[in-house]
């Protein structure tokens, strides 16, 4: 069994899609351990996203992540730190296929409606970052 966070970004929650994006995990057969909605804060952001911090959209991208509430989770399966990576789609629009959240619902890079963990160190960073233990259930 593995943990992965998972996080619905500001643009997803303005256009409705927490429901459809919950619908997919809980129909895959994983897990909802933890969900909080929540308005990140600027230092949270930088910490989530520091692996990205000398990147040229760094800045952009902290802004975004903070512009508005964001749907907090963690999920819980079998592999579920690629299998919702799978689910979620590749990040340049062009390669997020139909079928994925992604692909079905943007093709924009910055909003991209969805965050998941890309490794088991970055998913128990994250889970680490956003919840507190007695949050999971
Ligand atoms: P995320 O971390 O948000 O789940 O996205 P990801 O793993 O698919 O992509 P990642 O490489 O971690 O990049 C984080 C976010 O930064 C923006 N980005 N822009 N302009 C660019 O070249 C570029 N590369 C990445 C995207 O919004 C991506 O979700
Ligand atoms: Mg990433």
């Amino acid at each position: 069994m593995e943990r992965t966070y998972i996080m619905v970004k500001p643009d997803g929650v303005q256009r409705r899609l927490v429901g459809e994006i919950i619908r997919r995990f809980e129909n895959r057969g994983l897990k909802l351990v933890g969900l909080k909605q929540l308005v990140p804060s600027r230092a949270t952001a930088e910490a989530h996203y520091a692996v990205h911090a000398e990147r040229p959209f760094f800045g952009e991208l902290v802004d975004f992540v903070t512009s508005g509430p964001v749907v907090a989770m963690v999920w819980e399966g079998p592999d579920a730190i690629q299998l919702c990576r799978n689910m979620i789609g590749a990040t340049k629009p062009v390669n997020a296929t139909s079928g994925t959240i992604r692909g079905d619902y943007t093709c924009d890079m910055m909003l991209n409606l969805i965050h998941g963990s890309d490794a088991p160190e970055t998913a128990a960073d994250e889970i680490a970052l956003w919840f507190k233990p007695e949050e999971l259930l």
